[in-house]
C-alpha cells in the first residue's frame, strides 16, 4: 500500500494536535475540520489546511459523516484519522471510508462492531481465552434464567445493556426479590438511551481497580502488548488521573496477562491500537471491554515504553509490519497523567470562557498536550477537558514530585480548572502508596465536602 501523504483529522482539541504533530514528524501534510464555533482553534491554525463542515452542535459538524467524506475528498485527502471520541468506534463511518479509497487509521470495521457490542466483546474474548466476569452467556430475557444464573454467579449481580459501554444504563442488584424488576428497568433505559433493550448479567465485583492493557496489532496476525494503565481514579466514569505501570500489578502478573491479551489481538487479526479493560480484584484479572481506538490517556504508555503510538497507527494502517517485537519494548520509569478540566474543582461545574492568561509547565519529563491558548475562547459545546499534563520520573515517588512541581507552575487563567483538585489529590497518603480502587476518589471528594 502506498505512502499516506494527507490525512484528515476528524475531531478537535488536544488529540487534533497530537495527530498532526505525527504527521508531519512523518511527512504528512494534515487536513483539519471543524465547526464554526472552533474556528480559532489550535487544531485549525497549525493543520496545512482547514474545512468548516458545521454548526456547533456535535452532531451537525464532528459526527457529521457526509460532510466530512465531502471534505476528505475536496481536500484530497488520502486517510482519516478519527481520534477518540466522536466517530473513533463507529464501524459504519470506518466502512463508508474505506468504500471512499480513504485509508481509516483505525482498526477493521469488523472488530469495531464485534467489540462494540458488549456481549459480542466479552464472547469473543472469552473465545480468545482472556477472563470473564462470571454472569450470562449473552443476553439475558428471560427471569427464571436469569435468576438461575444471578445464583450461580453469587449476589451482588450487575445488570448490564449490550450496546452500553462507559457505565452508562448499569443496575447493581443486591437481591433475588429485585431481580425482575430492575432488568425490565435496565431494558427499557436501554432502549431509550441505545435504541437496544438487550441486557446482560455478571457478578459484581465490589471494590476493583480498573486496569487496561495497550495492544497494538498489524491487522495480519501480529500483536503486542504495552502494558497496563491504572485508570480506578474516576468520578462518575470520567477518569480524573491515569497512570502506567500500575502500582499494584507484579512483573509476572504484566508478563502473564501481556502474553494473553497480545495472543488474542494476534489470532483475532486486530490491526491498529486498542486498549483491553479489565476490572482486578483479589488478585484476579476480569475482562469487561475492549476499546478499539487510541485513547486520551496513551500519553502514560508513551512515557515508559518510549513508542509513538500515534506513528505506529499511521505505520499500521500504511500496511508496514509493526515497528518493534515484543522483545524489544521495555518498560521504564513511571508516568502520571492529570486531566485537566474547565470545570469548577469541587462542583465540576463546566467553566467555558476566555483564557486570560496561560503558561503552560516545562522541563525534564514534563509533557503537556492542549489546544488552548492565552485569549482563546473555550466554546460550550464540547468536552470539557482543556489540557493534559503527562509527567515521566524515574520511580513513581519522583514522578509524584515532579507532577508536583509541574502543577505549580501551570498558569490558566479566566476559568475554573480542575487543577487544585490534582494538587489535592497528590498530597493524599491513599494516592501516595498507590492503595486506591475505582470507589475511592468520588468517596475522597464526598469527604472534603463534609
Ligand atoms: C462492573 C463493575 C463491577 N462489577 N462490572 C463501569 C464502566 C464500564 N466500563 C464497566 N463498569 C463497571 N463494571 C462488574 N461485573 C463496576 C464498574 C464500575 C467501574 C469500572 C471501571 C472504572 C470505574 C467504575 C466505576 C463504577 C463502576
Amino acid at each position: 500500500m502506498p505512502q499516506i501523504k494527507k490525512l484528515l483529522i476528524a475531531n478537535r482539541g488536544e488529540i487534533a494536535l497530537r495527530i498532526h504533530r505525527a504527521c508531519h514528524e512523518m511527512g504528512i501534510k494534515t487536513v483539519a475540520v471543524h465547526s464554526t464555533a472552533d474556528a480559532d482553534a489550535m487544531h485549525v491554525r497549525l493543520a496545512d489546511e482547514a474545512i468548516c463542515i458545521g454548526p456547533p452542535p456535535a452532531g451537525e459538524s464532528y459526527l457529521n459523516i457526509p460532510n466530512i467524506i465531502s471534505a476528505a475528498e475536496i481536500s484530497g485527502a488520502d486517510a482519516i484519522h478519527p481520534g477518540y471520541g466522536f466517530l473513533s468506534e463507529n464501524a459504519q463511518f470506518a466502512e463508508i471510508v474505506e468504500a471512499h479509497g480513504i485509508r481509516f487509521v483505525g482498526p477493521k470495521p469488523e472488530h469495531i462492531r464485534t467489540m462494540g457490542d458488549k456481549i459480542e466483546a466479552k464472547r469473543t474474548a472469552g473465545a480468545l481465552g482472556l477472563p470473564l466476569v462470571p454472569g450470562s452467556d449473552g443476553a439475558i430475557s428471560d427471569i427464571a434464567e436469569a435468576k438461575a444464573i444471578a445464583e450461580r454467579a453469587g449476589y451482588p449481580v450487575i445488570i448490564k445493556a449490550a450496546s452500553g459501554g462507559g457505565g452508562r444504563g448499569m443496575k447493581v442488584v443486591h437481591d433475588p426479590a429485585e431481580l425482575e424488576t430492575q432488568m425490565l428497568q435496565a431494558g427499557s433505559e436501554a432502549k431509550a438511551a441505545f435504541g437496544d433493550a438487550t441486557v446482560y448479567l455478571e457478578k459484581y465485583l465490589g471494590n476493583p481497580r480498573h486496569i487496561e492493557f495497550q495492544v497494538f496489532g498489524d491487522g495480519n496476525g501480529n500483536a503486542i502488548h504495552l502494558g497496563e494503565r491504572d485508570c480506578s481514579l474516576q468520578r462518575r466514569h470520567q477518569k480524573v488521573l491515569e497512570e502506567a505501570l500500575s502500582p499494584v500489578i507484579t512483573p509476572e502478573d504484566r508478563e502473564r496477562m501481556g502474553a494473553i491479551v497480545a495472543k488474542a489481538m494476534a489470532d483475532m487479526g486486530y490491526r491498529g491500537a486498542g486498549t483491553i479493560e479489565f476490572l482486578w480484584e483479589d488478585g484476579e484479572f476480569y475482562f469487561i471491554e475492549m476499546n478499539t481506538r487510541l485513547q486520551v490517556e496513551h500519553p502514560v504508555t508513551e512515557m515508559i515504553t518510549g513508542m509513538d503510538l500515534v506513528r505506529e497507527q499511521i505505520r499500521v494502517a500504511e500496511g508496514h509490519s509493526l515497528s518493534v517485537t515484543q522483545d524489544e519494548i521495555e518498560f521504564r520509569g513511571h508516568a502520571i497523567e492529570c486531566r485537566i478540566n474547565a470545570e469548577d474543582p469541587k462542583t465540576f461545574a463546566p467553566s467555558p470562557g476566555k483564557i486570560t492568561a496561560f503558561h503552560a509547565p516545562g522541563g525534564m519529563h514534563v509533557r503537556v498536550d492542549s489546544g488552548i491558548y492565552a485569549g482563546y475562547k473555550i466554546p460550550p459545546y464540547y468536552d470539557s477537558m482543556i489540557a493534559k499534563l503527562i509527567v515521566f520520573g524515574r520511580t513513581r515517588e519522583g514522578c509524584i514530585r515532579r507532577l508536583r512541581r509541574a502543577l505549580e507552575e501551570f498558569v490558566i487563567e479566566g476559568v475554573k480548572t480542575t487543577i487544585p483538585l490534582h494538587q489535592a489529590l497528590l498530597d493524599e497518603p491513599d494516592f501516595q502508596s498507590g492503595n486506591y480502587t475505582i470507589k475511592w476518589l468520588e468517596e475522597w471528594l464526598a469527604k472534603q465536602d463534609a
